[in-house]
């Protein structure tokens, strides 16, 4: 059966038509009577489940020009979706019994930058647009984390700073839009980076100041103290959306909605309350303004994403699929736990959280079985997401002469998963920026732990020295890896004669 596209035309009907006891929420406002005021850089579908819910809930709470023009750099597909639907769509929050459907109208429009550059050029320069949120992945910024400067080598930082004038990467683009409002006298606007990056707005700032430096060192000490850059942390476990997510969005409208995506109830945002030309009252849609981010974002990504990559690596290795299944395998799932136990002992205190609590919920949100989210998604980008989801919070453990096995055992995980085979044999791609040089470290070497932990140890910039220069820590992740290797994952992950609690227990 062909369904009618969902669209404006659709939700004006529906308006009149839908039973309000349906279970299908619309947006409580006219989304054509809203201005845009937000840009987005990077609408995949943790933007479409996160920030652009946010955002609707403001407009239909105090109404304004705050709609979101949306950017994206790469894919033209999910630009089509948007603009066939009048940039609506459905949100499906699964809580493990009831799926509810929420039709979203925040999204004004949307642009592929790669097939129409000028178009997402002037739409970032017009003084209507006063954020700039971005949601591109850890890899897609080109910054180096241990210098903050820009990689040179980086192909979007390559063509912005061979090209200034017609840029395509996320620092191209912020740096000409702000040059180019700076120059006409328009305000500039204030840049909130929501990926899962360490103190992500200082990092994002760091990046165009450096990009800015090589090319007007004025300009680049003008941003550093003119345009906001706030640090943020986002949380939603938000899948990428299938056949299923679909079909569950058109029982729900009744049309075609290709931009449709699923995700739990949880939901958070903190951020730092630093913006140059005012902002949506996110805080009315369960925002957190808070002075500095940080404690919330170590939280985040040292126990959520920490135990979500252990449990990614460890679990496709071990042959599960999604992380709700590698969940459903007690000893993964003590893993995860302890994992969050760990974490949490690297953290300070922050007033009105508690850590067991914390780890306790996200214990049940990883095992929610309505989400089906895949561990190699989440294995995606391993040398992205290592530093500051378990190589930082080992750093910290070790200067606290802690328990170092849990970030090791992840550590070691991560090094079998990228042999790019499963203990059942089943082969797969690694999907990592680095991912031929990886290959070319571990050649020769995929059946000797220590010699491939020494190899991937010694990878340029991934493993501060300190860890690197710690026995305890080498010989703790290369007897994992070791088990892994000999034995399995399953083996290496516990049972009645666990060789993980033989291990050495104390960092040096
Ligand atoms: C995940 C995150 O894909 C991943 O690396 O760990 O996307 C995670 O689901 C989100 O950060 C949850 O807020």
């Amino acid at each position: 059966m062909t369904r009618p596209r969902l669209n404006s035309l659709w939700l004006a009907r529906a308006r009149q038509a839908i039973d309000p006891t349906s279970g299908l929420a619309l947006p409580h406002y006219r989304p054509d009577a809203h201005g845009a005021g937000i840009v987005h850089l990077g609408p995949g579908a943790f933007h479409r489940a996160h920030q652009a819910v946010y955002t609707d809930e403001v407009l239909a709470r105090h109404g304004g020009d705050w709609r979101t023009t949306e950017i994206s750099l790469r894919s033209t597909t999910v630009v089509d979706d948007l603009t066939a639907q009048d940039g609506l769509y459905t949100v499906l929050v699964r809580d493990g019994q009831t799926t509810r459907a929420r039709v979203i109208g925040s999204v004004a429009a949307a642009i592929a930058a790669s097939r129409n550059p000028q178009a997402a050029m002037a739409v970032l320069a017009s003084p209507q647009t006063r954020v700039v949120t971005a949601t591109v992945t850890e890899k897609a910024y080109g910054i180096d984390r241990a210098t903050r400067q820009i990689q040179r080598d980086h192909p979007a930082i390559a063509h912005d700073l061979a090209h200034p004038d017609s840029p395509g990467g996320v620092i191209g683009l912020l740096l000409w839009a702000i040059r180019q409002r700076r120059a006409q006298g328009v305000a500039p606007f204030t840049v909130l980076c929501c990926d899962n990056l360490p103190s992500n707005g200082k990092l994002l700032q760091a990046g165009v100041c450096d990009m800015a430096q090589r090319q007007d060192p004025a300009l680049a000490s003008w941003i550093s103290t003119q345009v906001p850059f706030p640090c943020s942390m986002v949380d939603r476990i938000t899948p990428a959306s299938t056949a299923q997510t679909l079909a569950d969005a058109a029982l729900a409208t009744g049309c075609e909605d290709l931009a449709a995506v699923e995700t739990e109830p949880f939901s958070m945002w903190v951020m730092e309350d630093n913006f140059s030309m005012g902002r949506p009252a996110w805080e009315d849609a369960g925002a957190l303004m808070v002075d500095d981010v940080a404690p919330y974002e170590h939280m985040k990504l040292r126990m959520l994403n920490g135990a979500h990559s252990l449990l990614a690596y460890a679990g496709h290795v071990a042959g599960y699929h999604y992380v709700r299944d590698a969940m459903g395998d007690t000893h993964l799932a003590q893993a995860a736990d302890r994992h969050m136990r760990a974490a949490a002992g690297t953290l300070q205190p922050l007033a009105g959280v508690d850590f067991d609590d914390y780890a306790a919920e996200l214990h049940a949100r990883f095992a929610n079985p309505a989400i089906a989210h895949e561990c190699w998604q989440i294995a995606m980008d391993g040398t992205e997401k290592l530093p500051q989801r378990i190589l930082q919070a080992a750093l910290d453990c070790v200067a606290a002469g802690g328990d170092i096995r849990p970030f090791a055992f992840v550590t070691a995980a991560w090094m079998r998963y990228c042999l790019g085979v499963t203990d059942a044999g089943n082969q797969y791609a690694l999907r990592d920026p680095r991912e031929a040089e990886i290959a070319l470290a571990i050649q020769g070497h995929e059946r000797d732990a220590q010699a491939l932990c020494a190899c991937l140890m010694a990878l340029p910039g991934l493993f501060p020295d300190r860890l690197r220069e710690s026995p305890a820590w080498c010989t703790t992740v290369s007897g994992y890896l070791h088990i892994m290797l000999a034995q399995g994952m399953r083996a290496a992950l516990g049972g009645p004669n666990s060789p993980t609690s033989r291990l050495a227990s104390r960092s040096d």
